[in-house]
């Protein structure tokens, strides 16, 4: 898998190429970045990159040329690759969107600074439009390396077997439940116990409370996701019961 990258800030991409999960699939040769700075591909003596709005307004906006010129650069050899545009009026990535990508050879990932790009690059060059969710970032570099975050833990080979135990369609994607609480050592914390349930060495009690844990978070704090479990016909007669229970 390869992603080409254009963004002002190039420095910020080491964060996944070099470190934790992504930075070792990186090295195991799973996936390969290159970023592009459009600042490379401008023509005039100040490498302008931005200009002001036409009809006024307040901030800069990205100039059409510098940007289309290094999406000509990443597609010079993989032309068929999707072009994404990160910026707030896009659609909301989610773990679905993540899956796709990583099953497909990867993507241009285009990052805008200031108040925007021209939307006439937009219009020439971009495929998709993506947004992390209704809260203003500064720029697209963080969506971006959040998208390959995302994508490159799902290659084959990228998380080792501890690691990907716990991956599976069902509890990675939004049609499962939020997560039970987690405990290591020590015992006694601060003079506060793990729960007994996890003590016990009985695997289905433990189950259960998992299961339930589960239950009453999701209800608690995502209630679309329980809706969401029972309409995907993913909530037991026990698991309704117990919900039932919390209500009263
Ligand atoms: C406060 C400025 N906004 C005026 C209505 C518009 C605006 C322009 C540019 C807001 C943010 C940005 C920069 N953000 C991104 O490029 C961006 C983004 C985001 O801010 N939130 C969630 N996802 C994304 S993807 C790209």
């Amino acid at each position: 898998m390869r992603f080409d990258v254009i963004s002002l800030f190039p420095e910020l991409f080491s964060a996944v190429r070099d470190h934790g999960v992504t930075g070792r699939a990186h090295r195991q040769g799973l996936w390969s970045l290159r970023v592009w700075n459009p600042r490379d591909f401008t023509h005039d003596v100040h490498r302008t990159v931005d200009d002001r709005p036409y009809g006024g307004g307040p901030g800069m906006v990205m100039m059409a040329q510098p940007l289309e010129e290094a999406v000509h650069a990443a597609q010079a050899d993989r032309a068929d690759a999707p072009v994404w545009l990160m910026s707030p009026t896009g659609r909301r990535f989610d773990q679905r969107m993540a899956q796709e990508l990583s099953e497909g050879r990867g993507a241009i990932l285009v990052c805008g600074r200031y108040e925007g790009v021209d939307q006439r690059f937009i219009r020439r060059c971009v495929t998709h439009e993506v947004s992390m969710g209704d809260f203003v970032l500064s720029g697209g570099e963080i969506p971006a390396l959040a998208i390959m975050d995302s994508a490159v833990r799902l290659l084959p080979g990228a998380l080792n077997d501890r690691e990907s135990a716990h991956q599976d369609s069902f509890h990675e994607t939004l049609t499962g439940l939020l997560d039970s609480p987690h405990y290591t050592r020590p015992e006694v914390y601060q003079g506060e116990s793990v729960p007994p349930e996890l003590l016990s060495g009985h695997h289905a009690n433990i189950a259960l409370w998992r299961r339930r844990q589960s239950l009453a978070l999701t209800l608690a704090r995502r209630p679309d996701l329980i809706e969401a479990a029972r309409a995907a016909g993913r909530l037991s007669k026990a698991d309704e019961a117990f919900l039932a229970s919390l209500k009263h």
